[in-house]
């Protein structure tokens, strides 16, 4: 009887009911009439998480029968978001949580708003290994999503006189309901030390690394269910826990507190997630999270999901780890250590079947965002994969010399060690050696990676080098994020759009329909509505209702131009306080940003404080009440998001073009039916070729220009000289205005602007600028808008991640789904 898995808890109101109050009574230890918010909040929380282990272990054991190939997608970051929402959505449970917390006297709404997101990744990158993670579930995919379990997610952002002030993210300090901790699993991770060689009794040479220092991964489970298909996957999450013969010996010497001390050291490890995300500086804590949660995942996959009895040169058959960018990297050592010193294989072989176990997806273009560690730290803390990556790269630069003999140049530029400015492994070259397929994230990317970032390697292999365009899920970005929206959608062409997004198309003849467009600027307006409520609530501002709303969120990078947005609002603000333009003629409009900088990145925390200055000065300016506003929430984040993109008009996607890799923001706004600005960058790239020219607003150079341009040696204040609106805008926060007069706190911005300028910002201004007329005019009327709008969504449902799932299994995995 029980040896099988459970069936799942009732799916009624009673049944709930009755779930709810056992978690809240015998879970939280509290009668229903003493409860507390967050013990709501937990009891909801391990009920609906109770709905999912049902069907989670009947998943695994289901795969368990008929063992399959499966993907260990390894990501150092999930930017997962509130799971409430998604969780009641994938069991079909909302309505009838709603209703059972009626009875028990407790309002739904007001416990999702009590949940804390997991903020367990920095941005676009982390996003979308939840999105993804999300598609493999609902598609039936066998996947292991494996990572790390910080403890402090991505900083909490603040605003103090105008800058950014972080403060930690405690996001388990109310209790962490989804999680299932497994602290007897332990799997032990060695650092440091030295190798040694030996002979076998076989009379081989072999290789033992006697490691310095240990810690053990503790083992955390989360669930990641299907959208209604009874199919819940495995996140796997690594906690970092010290070792009990870790401080024996202090005890023993006893030095009781230098043992409880080093105790902390080995936890320091999943301590915090690094908040840069790009210009990686070569912190050895990082590298020390990357091969943490590697080895845990690469061991856990080996030896827990695998038989006992399992031949690892069939390796191949059984798994794909799919390496998030280069953080993961290290796991292609890892496993020539496992297969040469463990299981015995010598190199030759080892180095066969590893070759065929990885594939490595990349997110950037910029040079100074490669991954680089330095052979000196490698050495220190992983001497045993040091020489391994140097046999690695022996082979592999033999492999150039015979496929380009007497061509030393180009071996020194493929080789995985680096020289400058000192002996350095570089990651993207040993992810690429080892993969067996390297794809970039949108067909500009993808492009530009086989032209410039990584072209020796695909002259020498064309075949390797693909594209998979990124996706987002239409679950969490659409159908929970505007109900509004999804509730016409499916009123007009029935429920199998959510997971099944090319049929949005179907949607296409209603834009030329005038009630379905006055139907869909009523749903607009309501989402309007709720960001309203919501930024009152959240932030105290006050959105003034009845603008052209105009969203620009990401995070804060020189590369994605923010201080553009900033140059054209002060533009508009300057020609009406000029009395240049009339602002009877200027088109009503709110901008808001949301952007969080790297602590330690000064420009991007100038920008920030530049945005706050002038937005300050702006909404209070009664010459243009009415007329402009900024608003900067702080702390933007994945919660926020779900509410803020459903209402906007305007989307700003305005990167220097060949810099942002894909974007999925971009995605996302087109799909709840806002109009894009950008540039001929990454993914904008593809949706202005599905929506068309005519409903999408382009500008700026594209990516020859661009290369053009800075061949002949740019020069950014020939632009200032030449433009007059540019230079007054420039000129009046030069001035001080928006800083009370003081000019010293924006040099740091304007200096760069004029006098170095690195992506152009001066250089695509004027086109910018034009295109802003463009989207005012078009705003004007309402049913052209309405059209073009409603046109974003039906041609946009190639963003979903199901499509990038099914591009993955079909090109580079070659898994089964569904059996
Ligand atoms: C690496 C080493 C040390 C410390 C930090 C890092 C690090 C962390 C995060 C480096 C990069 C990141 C994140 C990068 C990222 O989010 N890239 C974005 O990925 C998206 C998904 O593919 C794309 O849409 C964006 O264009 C790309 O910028």
């Amino acid at each position: 009887l029980a040896s099988g898995p459970v069936s799942t808890p009732p799916h009624t109101v009673d049944g709930f009911v009755k779930e709810f109050l056992r978690e809240l009574n015998y879970g939280q230890g509290v009668p229903l009439s003493r409860s507390s918010l967050n013990d709501q909040y937990l009891a909801l929380a391990r009920t609906v998480r109770g709905y999912l282990t049902a069907r989670w272990l009947q998943t695994a054991t289901r795969r368990r029968q008929k063992p399959h190939k499966m993907v260990g997608y390894l990501s150092a970051e999930y930017l997962l978001g509130r799971q409430l929402d998604n969780a009641l959505l994938a069991t079909d449970l909302t309505a009838i949580a709603d209703e059972a917390l009626k009875q028990c006297g407790i309002d739904l709404d007001a416990l999702r708003q009590a949940e804390i997101e997991p903020g367990l990744g920095n941005g676009g990158l982390g996003r979308l290994a939840a999105c993804f993670i999300d598609s493999l579930a609902t598609m039936d995919a066998p996947c292991v999503g494996y990572g790390l379990r910080y403890e402090y997610g991505i900083f909490k952002q603040t605003f103090v006189d105008g800058r950014q002030v972080e403060v930690p993210d405690n996001w388990l300090s109310m209790g962490g309901p989804w999680e299932i901790p497994h602290p007897e699993m332990e799997v032990p991770v060695h650092f440091g030390g030295h190798t040694e060689r030996y002979v076998g009794e076989d009379g081989r040479e072999r290789t033992r690394w006697i490691s310095g220092w240990d810690v053990l991964g503790i083992r955390y489970n989360y669930m990641v269910p299907g959208y209604q298909n009874g199919v819940v996957n495995t996140l796997r999450l690594w906690r970092a826990r010290a070792t009990r013969a870790f401080d024996l010996h202090i005890f023993n010497a006893g030095d009781y507190a230098e043992a409880v001390r080093s105790q902390t050291f080995a936890e320091n490890i999943s301590k915090v997630l690094y908040p840069e995300d790009s210009t990686p500086q070569g912190k050895e804590l990082r590298l020390q999270q990357q091969y943490f949660f590697v080895a845990c995942s690469i061991y856990d996959f080996l030896k827990h999901t695998q038989p006992t009895d399992l031949d690892v040169r069939d390796l191949p058959e059984r798994i794909i780890f799919q390496l998030n960018d280069t953080h993961p990297v290290i796991g292609i050592p890892e496993l020539m250590r496992l297969l040469m010193d463990d299981y015995d294989l010598p190199f030759d072989e080892a180095w066969a079947i590893t070759r065929q176990c990885f594939a490595y997806t990349c997110h950037t273009l910029l040079p100074e965002a490669l991954e680089v560690w330095s052979v000196s730290l490698m050495e220190r803390l992983l001497p045993r994969h040091m020489e391994i990556i140097y046999m690695i790269n022996e082979v592999f630069l033999e492999e150039v010399r015979e496929a380009f003999p007497g061509d030393e140049l180009r071996v020194r530029r493929m080789s995985i060690i680096g020289d400058h400015p000192e002996r350095s492994v570089r990651m993207a070259h040993l992810a690429t050696v080892a993969s067996v397929k390297v794809n970039g994230v949108a067909e500009l990317h993808s492009q530009l990676l086989r032209d410039k970032v990584l072209s020796d390697f695909s002259e020498m292999w064309p075949e390797k080098f693909t594209n998979v365009t990124n996706g987002v899920t239409p679950r969490r970005f659409v159908r929970q994020s505007n109900p509004n929206l999804s509730k016409l959608i499916t009123d007009t062409i029935g429920v199998g759009w959510v997971a099944n997004l090319d049929r949005l198309r179907e949607l296409e003849v209603y834009a030329e329909d005038e009630e379905f467009r006055a139907k869909f600027r009523e749903v607009k307006a309501l989402n309007k509505e709720r960001i309203t409520a919501v930024l009152k609530r959240r932030d105290g501002i006050e959105l003034p209702q009845g603008h052209l709303l105009d969203v620009m969120v990401k995070r804060l990078h020189e590369y994605k131009r923010q201080t553009l947005k900033l140059l054209h609002m002060v533009t508009l603000y300057e020609g009406i306080i000029s009395g240049e333009v009339d602002a009877a003629t200027v088109t009503p409009r709110t901008v808001v940003f949301g952007a969080k900088a790297a602590p330690g990145y000064r420009m991007a925390k100038e920008t920030i404080f530049l945005i706050n200055s002038v937005a300050k000065v702006i909404n209070n300016d009664p010459r243009v009440e009415g007329k402009l506003f900024i608003a900067f929430p702080a702390n933007y984040n994945v919660t926020l998001a779900e509410r803020l993109i459903p209402a906007a008009d305007l989307s700003e996607q305005i990167s220097l073009a060949g810099k942002e890799a894909s974007g999925t923001g971009n995605m996302k706004f087109a799909l709840n039916g806002a109009l894009t600005i950008g540039t001929d960058d990454g993914a904008n790239v593809e949706i202005r070729q599905l929506v068309g020219d005519d409903n999408f607003f382009l500008f700026g150079m594209d990516e020859p220009a661009v290369a053009e341009l800075q061949a002949k040696g740019y020069q950014p204040t020939a632009y200032y000289e030449s433009n007059e609106r540019l230079r007054r805008a420039i000129n009046l926060i030069d001035s001080g205005h928006f800083t009370d007069g003081n000019r010293e706190a924006v040099s740091t911005v304007i200096g760069d602007l004029l006098y170095n300028d690195r992506f152009l910002v001066l250089a695509d201004y004027q086109s910018y600028i034009d295109a802003q007329a463009k989207v005012e005019a078009a705003y004007a009327d309402q049913e052209a808008w309405s059209r073009s709008a409603i046109l974003n969504v039906a041609r946009t449902g190639f963003f979903s991640s199901d499509r990038s799932m099914r591009d993955y299994i079909d090109r580079i995995w070659h898994i089964k789904t569904g059996s």
